[in-house]
Order: C-alpha cells, then sequence, then structure tokens
C-alpha cells in the first residue's frame, strides 16, 4: 500500500517566513539580507520539524526500543535546509512559496555554510548512517562534538594550498537545540584514591583532577517521509563555574584559569588528518571528552525506565566509529564499577554485549596508538582499567595457547596485547572490549581476517563480520541531482527513495534509445552546471561536450592523484608531439584537501594546478583537454560535481582503500568507474559487469605479495618503458614550473627510498601502462554514444546494493537488533 505523504502547510510557511524576519531582524523582506531571509526560512522549517521531533520522542518513552549509539568524532552531514525539505517531502512546496515570496530556493539554500564536522569517508559514512537510521524507523543517537572549527577551508593561491579556518557558526546555527540541562561532568588528570567505604566496598576515586561541563546541542536528522525525527548530539565543552574568583588561595586560582583554558581549547578544532593519526595530548581528551558524556547520557537515560543495569545492553547498543570512541569500553566499565557497584565480571559482561567496533583502513599509520604515560596522566582511572583488561586479556592468550603445539606464545602477546611497547593499543581495546569487529567492503573484511587481523580472528572468528558501507540516495540522487531522480520517478515510480534496489527495473531500458537519449541529456544538463560553477570558480571554460573525468576525494599518496595526473602530463606531451592524432576531448577534473601537514600531498596539489596553468593556456592543445582543480572540495559542491561526472575515478593502490564511498555516488549517478580491484570497487564491478566499469593495476594478492618480498624495482620501469619516462622526467625538466627542482621530491618518491618508504611506495609506475590503456578504451567507448548510454544507465540501474539503506538494515539484523518505532506520520 502506497504510503501518504507527509503533509506540509505551504501557506503558514510563508507567514511564518514573513515573521520570522520581522522578529529575529526587525525588517520586511525588502530590507532582509539573503543571509536574514535563509535564516528566517531555516528557523520556519525547524518549527515543522520539531513536532515530529518530539512525537519521535514520545513513542520512543512509550515503546522502549534498543538505542543505538553512533559514536563517532566526525560527522560530515553537509548543508542541512535542502535535505530536511526533502525528508519532509516538503522541498516542492517550500520551493514554490520562495518563488511567490520572489526568492529562489537555490539561492537561500547557498547561504547556509556546509557544516564539515569531519575530513572524509568516515565522517560522511556517519552522517549517511544516520538519514538511513531515521528513515528505516530505528531509535538513534549520533554522538560526536560540536567543534567550533570544522574542516578548513581550502583556498587555492599561485597554485598552492592555503587553509582557512571554517566558520560555520559564525551566524549561529537555526536548527540546533541547546541542551544545558542535559550537561555533565568530565574529569582529568590528578590521581586515583583508593579506600573502603562503610560497606566495605573498595571504592576508586579519582581527585585532583581539572573537570569541564559538557553541553549538548541536538541537531535533528529527519527520516524520509515517516515522521521519525532521530538526534545528532555534538558535545561543546565550558567551564565549571563553581568558584568565587576572590576567595581563591593561590592553588585554586591556577586551577580554575587551567580549567577555563582547557575548555575553550577542547572543541575547538577538528583535527585536519585523513587516515593518519597525529598523537596530540588534546585529540586524546576530546575522544573521551564526547565519550564520557555520550556514555554517561546513555546509562541515565537506561536507567530512566529500566532498574536493572546488567540488561542495560538490552536497550542499548555502542557503536564505535574507527578507533578514536574506543574509550567508551573502559568509561562503560568504569560507570558500571564506580558508580553502580557492579563487579568486573558483571560489567565486562555488559561492557562486551553493548559495544562494537568498525575498522575503516588497514593503513599502518592510521592504526592508534597513544603512549601509556600520557594516556595515564590525562586519564588516571581509565588507565587501570585498560591495565586490568590488558592483565585479563594477556592471561586468556595464555591459557588458550599455552601447549598449543607449534604456536609462539609470546608472539602471540606481542601482537594482540592491548599494552605493548608503553603504548595503548586502541584497535586491540576495541576488539577485545566488544563483540562484534567489521570492515567496511567484502575485500578489506577479508584482509582483516587474514593479515592485519589474523591473530584476533584466530582466537575470536565469532566477532569478525563484514558490513560494506552505502550512500544515502535522499541527499545523493534526489538532492544532488533532481533531474536524473524526476526521470527515474517516471520510469519506474518512486518506490526507490526508500527502496533502492528498484533500480534493477532501470535495466529494462538500457537498450531503449528514447531512454539512451533522455539519460545522456540529463548528464549534459548536469555537465553544463558544473561547467557553469567553473567557469564562475576558476574563470576557466570547459566544453561539456568533452568526457567528465572526475577524481573528488581527500588526498592521499595511496589514493594516487599523482598516477592520474602523471598520466595526464603523459597525454599532454603526446597530443604536443601528434597533433593530427584522433583525441576525444576530456575535462580532466580534481577536488582534494590535504592534511595541513602532509607536504608530499600538499605538493601534489601544486603540481596539478601548474599542469592545469600549461594545459589550459597552451594553444597547441586546442582545447582537447582541460585540467580544472576545484578549490575547497566539500559536500555541497560535491553533490554538482558527482551529477556531472562521466567517469569515476577510483584507483587506489590495491588493498589500502578499505571501501571508498564516492565510488559509489558517481556509480548512482550514472558515472562509469574505471578503478582497481580495491575496497568497494570489487563489489561495484561485480554489480555492474565487467563490461561496464575499466579496471586495471595491480590485484591486492599481488600487492601484498611485492610489499612482502621487497622485489619491486621501479627503476627498471623507468628505464625500460619510455612512456613512464617522459612522463616522469617531465617533472623536473621545466615543463610545468620554472624552477626544476619544485617537483623534484615527487620525482624522488617514485624513484628513491625516501625517509622509511620504499620507491614509488603506492606503485604508479607498475601500473601506470594499463591505467592509460584503460584510459584508452574510455575514449573509444565514449565516441561510441549508444554504447555509452548503456553503460553509464547500466551504472545506475545496478547501484541498488549501495545504499546506506541496505548497510543499516544488516547492522541491525546481524549485529543490533534493533526494534522498528511505531509513529504515526503526519
Ligand atoms: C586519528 C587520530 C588523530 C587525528 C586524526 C585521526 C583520523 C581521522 C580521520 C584517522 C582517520 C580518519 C579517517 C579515515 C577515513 O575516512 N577512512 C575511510 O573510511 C571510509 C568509510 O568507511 C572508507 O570508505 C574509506 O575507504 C576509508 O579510507
Amino acid at each position: 500500500m502506497k504510503k501518504k505523504p507527509l503533509s506540509f502547510d505551504k501557506d503558514l510557511f510563508k507567514r511564518s517566513v514573513l515573521y520570522n524576519v520581522k522578529t529575529l531582524y526587525r525588517k520586511t523582506m525588502e530590507e532582509a539580507t539573503p543571509q536574514e531571509i535563509y535564516q528566517a526560512a531555516a528557523y520556519a522549517i525547524k518549527d515543522a520539524i520539531v513536532d515530529h521531533w518530539m512525537t519521535t520522542q514520545k513513542a520512543a518513552a512509550e515503546q522502549d526500543p534498543k538505542i543505538v549509539y553512533y559514536m563517532s568524532m566526525e560527522f560530515l552531514m553537509g548543508r542541512a535546509f535542502g535535505n530536511n525539505l526533502i525528508n519532509l517531502q516538503a522541498y516542492k512546496p517550500v520551493k514554490e512559496a520562495l518563488d511567490e515570496l520572489g526568492l529562489d530556493v537555490n539561492l537561500v539554500e547557498d547561504q547556509e555554510p556546509d557544516p564539515a564536522l569531519g575530513n572524509g569517508g568516515l565522517g560522511r559514512l556517519a552522517a549517511c548512517f544516520l538519514d538511513s537510521l531515521a528513515t528505516l524507523g530505528y531509535m538513534a543517537y549520533g554522538c560526536g562534538i560540536r567543534y567550533k572549527y570544522g574542516m578548513f577551508r581550502q583556498q587555492i593561491k599561485d597554485g598552492y594550498q592555503v587553509e582557512v579556518p571554517d566558520t560555520w557558526l559564525e551566524n549561529g546555527n537555526p536548527f540546533e537545540l541547546r541542551r544545558s540541562e542535559l550537561a555533565k561532568e568530565v574529569k582529568f588528570g590528578g590521581y586515583v584514591n583508593m579506600f573502603t567505604d562503610e560497606y566495605g566496598r573498595t571504592i576508586f576515586r579519582q581527585e585532583g583532577y581539572q573537570v569541564v561541563r559538557a553541553v549538548p546541542y541536538d541537531l535533528p536528522v529527519i527520516g524520509y517521509g515517516n515522521g521519525v525525527v532521530d538526534t545528532l548530539r555534538i558535545w561543546d565543552a565550558e567551564p565549571i563555574q563553581c568558584f568565587q574568583l576572590d576567595s581563591f588561595d593561590k592553588g585554586d586560582y591556577q586551577k580554575a584559569v587551567e580549567q577555563e583554558n582547557l575548555a575553550s581549547q577542547l572543541c575547538e578544532v577538528l583535527y585536519p588528518n585523513d587516515n593518519h593519526i597525529a598523537g596530540k595530548e588534546l585529540r586524546l581528551k576530546q575522544q573521551y571528552f564526547f565519550i564520557s558524556a555520550s556514555v554517561q547520557t546513555a546509562v541515565q537515560r537506561y536507567l530512566r525506565n529500566h532498574d536493572d543495569i546488567r540488561k542495560l545492553y538490552e536497550k542499548t547498543v555502542f557503536q564505535l566509529n574507527d578507533t578514536h570512541p574506543t574509550v567508551a569500553v573502559a568509561e562503560l566499565m568504569r560507570i558500571l564499577m564506580d558508580d553502580y557497584y557492579l563487579s568486573w565480571d558483571d560489567a565486562w559482561d555488559v561492557t562486551t554485549k553493548t559495544c562494537c567496533y568498525t575498522n575503516h583502513t588497514i593503513m599502518s599509520e592510521a592504526l592508534e596508538k597513544w603512549p601509556v604515560d600520557l594516556f595515564q596522566r590525562l586519564l588516571p582511572r581509565i588507565y587501570q582499567i585498560v591495565d586490568e583488561i590488558n592483565r585479563r586479556f594477556v592471561d586468556q592468550i595464555m591459557r588458550t595457547y599455552s601447549g598449543s603445539a607449534g604456536i609462539d606464545v609470546q608472539a602471540k602477546i606481542r601482537s594482540m596485547a592491548i599494552l605493548y611497547d608503553n603504548q595503548v593499543k586502541m584497535a586491540h581495546l576495541a576488539i577485545v572490549g566488544g563483540h562484534s569487529v567489521n570492515g567496511v567492503a567484502k575485500l578489506h573484511t577479508e584482509i582483516l581476517k587474514q593479515r592485519e587481523l589474523k591473530d584476533f580472528y584466530e582466537m575470536m572468528p565469532e566477532k569478525f563480520n563484514n558490513k560494506t558501507n552505502g550512500i544515502t540516495q535522499r541527499r545523493f540522487l534526489m538532492h544532488a541531482n533532481p533531474l536524473l531522480a524526476d526521470w527515474v520517478t517516471e520510469k519506474i515510480g518512486d518506490d526507490w527513495i526508500t527502496d533502492l534496489s528498484q533500480m534493477d527495473k532501470l535495466k529494462d531500458f538500457v537498450n531503449d534509445k528514447k531512454a539512451q537519449a533522455e539519460f545522456m541529456d540529463i548528464k549534459l544538463k548536469n555537465k553544463q552546471r558544473l561547467a557553469e560553477y567553473i567557469l564562475e570558480h576558476n574563470g576557466v571554460k570547459v566544453d561539456p561536450k568533452s568526457i567528465f573525468d572526475v577524481q573528488v576525494k581527500r588526498l592521499h599518496e595511496y589514493k594516487r592523484q599523482l598516477l592520474n595526473i602523471l598520466t595526464v602530463m603523459y597525454k599532454y606531451h603526446d597530443i604536443k608531439s601528434h597533433p593530427n592524432k584522433d583525441f576525444y576531448p576530456k575535462t580532466y577534473i580534481f577536488g582534494a584537501k590535504a592534511a595541513a601537514g602532509y607536504l608530499t600531498a600538499k605538493l601534489t596539489i601544486k603540481l596539478i594546478n601548474s599542469v592545469a596553468e600549461v594545459i589550459n593556456n597552451d594553444p597547441d592543445i586546442k582545447g582537447k583537454i582541460k585540467v580544472v582543480f576545484i578549490e575547497d572540495y566539500r559536500v555541497s559542491n560535491a553533490e554538482l560535481i558527482f551529477a556531472a561526472a562521466d567517469v569515476s575515478e577510483q584507483i587506489s593502490t590495491a588493498s589500502k582503500e578499505a571501501s571508498g564511498t564516492g565510488n559509489m555516488k558517481m556509480m548512482l549517478n550514472g558515472a562509469v568507474t574505471i578503478g582497481t580491484m580495491d575496497g568497494a570497487n570489487v563489489e561495484i564491478v561485480n554489480e555492474v559487469g565487467e563490461e561496464n566499469a575499466f579496471i586495471f593495476g595491480l590485484s591486492s594478492q599481488e600487492v601484498m605479495e611485492y610489499e612482502k618480498n621487497g622485489n619491486y624495482n621501479p627503476m627498471d620501469i623507468y628505464n625500460s618503458d619510455p612512456n613512464v619516462k617522459k612522463a616522469l622526467d617531465m617533472l623536473v625538466d621545466g615543463t610545468f614550473s620554472k624552477d626544476k627542482e619544485l617537483f623534484r621530491p615527487l620525482y624522488n618518491c617514485l624513484l628513491n627510498k625516501v625517509g622509511g618508504n620504499r620507491a614509488d611506495q603506492y606503485f604508479i609506475l607498475k601500473d601506470f601502462e594499463s591505467y592509460l590503456e584503460a584510459q584508452k578504451k574510455i575514449s573509444d567507448a565514449y565516441a561510441d554514444k549508444k554504447r555509452w548510454a548503456k553503460m553509464a544507465l547500466m551504472n545506475t540501474a545496478c547501484c541498488g546494493k549501495f545504499s546506506s539503506d541496505r548497510t543499516i538494515q544488516e547492522y541491525v539484523d546481524e549485529v543490533w537488533h534493533l526494534d522498528k518505532l511505531n509513529v504515526e506520520a503526519k
């Protein structure tokens, strides 16, 4: 049976906008600035949301469903306004209402800062998961930090990345609710005092500590068309005001100032590292800060309507988004033992049944470890608990393996202990302290089981499972690409909005000439829209009829933007030396932020911009290739880019990309993948068929063999392959920079050992020729209009598996076991 759409009162909305402009700003519509109009409209939407939010909370109070707390240092939400309207099924009426007020909905949306409380994949995944949780009608909280400054804004100056603070809260956030009544205290430092209380219980009390007040801000997460509104709860830190300044003795005064400083620094900024650990003290403080506040809240919420804390796990599950929130294991133990007097064994039973861990990377530089002395100084009680967890676990290893023939028990301890070499290994704590460990794509999970976490898998195979990532079609098709969304609905109805497997039905149209033409016409319109953006932001004119070849993602050596740009350089040379050779016009589009301290990554950005500058201005090229670097790649411009992509570049060194999710977003929008057999690419190819993707390069097995044997020598390739040699030499022959030495570090990384790294550690030279070949095939395929249309359409038709709705349903069925909320949609 078809569900009735949510009701939305368009006239009320209009009146509400006018009223808000008046009461917020004492202005008429004519006087209000675009930002003020956005705020007024957002508050009007919030009114509508709050009703659903209250209904959801009431339903949850009555039905007492199990709740998932998705613990994450990052939530890369992107703009809320348009997305909220879509999920409220109010986009069209609001667009009309704004029209009638003489306003363009797109321009209103553009006034919203793009909330970037995340780096990349992991943070965006968290945002997609919240959207799916609400849409599927599960009770969920996202728990995170309200960073004052999110991911930096990127400016390109003279081809270099410059980082500018992201002041997203400058004008306030109309959607948030400050919940000071729910504030919690979080304690740092000091020492643990142990004594026996009047009942003979051993009490551990942290003393001489610093304390901050954690204040939550709630953001609504709206389910699509079902009246369910979940909550993203992000914490801000404030100083505790408990002393009278004038009555201070010297020590108190000092301490009060330190506490103020701590509070003001804690939530200042998101660490801009992606897949790389910055072992900074403040980072660990951030982690404990939001975890302590969130775990306290979850326990208290449970006890509001239950009395047996030993059954917490029946109503509560914590999903740890990578190791960053892993102190939750020890914090829950602490609360259960110190505040509720559970025995170690009882507390451990509850904790392991409550916690679950997702691994997002096998990159060794991203494995989180903390020096014991830092950890102990900052979190003395938590450290004691981790120490005891470790002691018992090492004991268990010994009991399991002593006496087993052919097993080196010491080696097992070395590879699995939580405390080793004076370090706290957070992944080990997360595995031991929970009941589920998952990777984010089939290949990734296999690599975890067979290599990185092999010893753990052998000891506790029942904990390991795969959850292939997904993305939300509400944001990445409905909002990003309304033309295609409407077209799909016209062809197969609108069930795909909440059931992406329906896209399958588009297969009936892949050979239909009319459908093909319509599909490609929509792509062209989206390319025109992006071309306008590029003209406005880069001052570069690109041809919407050229192939739009897109690589947008964080800049990292393993993602191999360098491989891409090297082949562009090679093509440039090729066209210059064969001016009459046929070449299908191509626009290479890059977008990427580099971590602020990551020099190789930053130099790669400079290289891309330098290559762009030379190629785009070389008359010999006659516009056959253009190169564009899109400044400040973020969720809002990503939506424009995905909709316009013909070719999706997913070219990481096989085995290094845990999953990737941009690959899915582009597939959904009808782009064809050129990629390695890595991460979720493997599953994408499996769904769409090899003939509808362009796969090249070493397999993960081959990469791992070379890594093991150390027998890869890029210099041999350089010396024997003239194409490779040409491309590399152009780094240092002055073609792209007057200063011939500028790109020497990149050249050196490819041919020599640098620092502790192997020469060309990401196998760029090894994959160069097969990548060129795959690109050649793409140009041939694109030249055949019908063939391309069919391939592109097949990609959209086969993307059903990659909805985050499917991923979340798998977590629910296999790990979380949540109950569906019953909310009457109004
Ligand atoms: C840790 C400590 C200190 C500072 C920063 C960090 C840190 C921050 C972010 C470490 C790692 C990250 C982000 C990792 C990440 O985004 N991983 C990606 O996760 C996606 C979702 O599962 C996958 O699709 C990608 O393959 C994976 O790279």
